[in-house]
């Protein structure tokens, strides 16, 4: 029962470290990381998420897409990876293509808002 419960500790502190959005430092029962997250998006962290972070992601798909070696970093992909499905492609591209639109329009929801709303 005690190693179950530090497992489901070990989770919790894991989630909780996932839904930082900006630099933090994130501590467990037994070690700490330091670990800074761009917001889902924001490929280039110009702390905006809009067409070049989508032009990005399109350059990165073309040349993987192919066989070409990724561009990205680590970071750059998580953020990259709007969906979640472990790649970075035009799906990923055009989440970003739409919220920059809504936001240009006057929308005014979080990027994550408004990808849960496309789900
Ligand atoms: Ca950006
Ligand atoms: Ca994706």
């Amino acid at each position: 029962m005690e190693r179950l419960t530090r497992i489901l500790t070990a989770v919790a502190a894991a989630f909780l470290c996932a839904g930082v959005s900006e630099a933090a430092r994130c501590i467990g029962n037994e070690e700490s990381v330091t670990v800074t997250v761009a917001a889902s998006g924001d490929v280039n962290a110009d702390e905006m998420i809009d067409a070049r972070d989508a032009t990005l992601i399109l350059e990165e798909y073309s040349v993987v897409s192919i066989g070409g070696v990724s561009g990205f970093t680590v970071k750059q992909l998580e953020s990259a990876d709007v969906n979640g499905d472990g790649k970075a492609d035009s799906i990923d591209a055009s989440y970003i293509l739409s919220y920059y639109s809504f936001i240009s329009t006057g929308g005014n929801k979080t990027f994550t808002d408004f990808i849960k709303k496309e789900y």
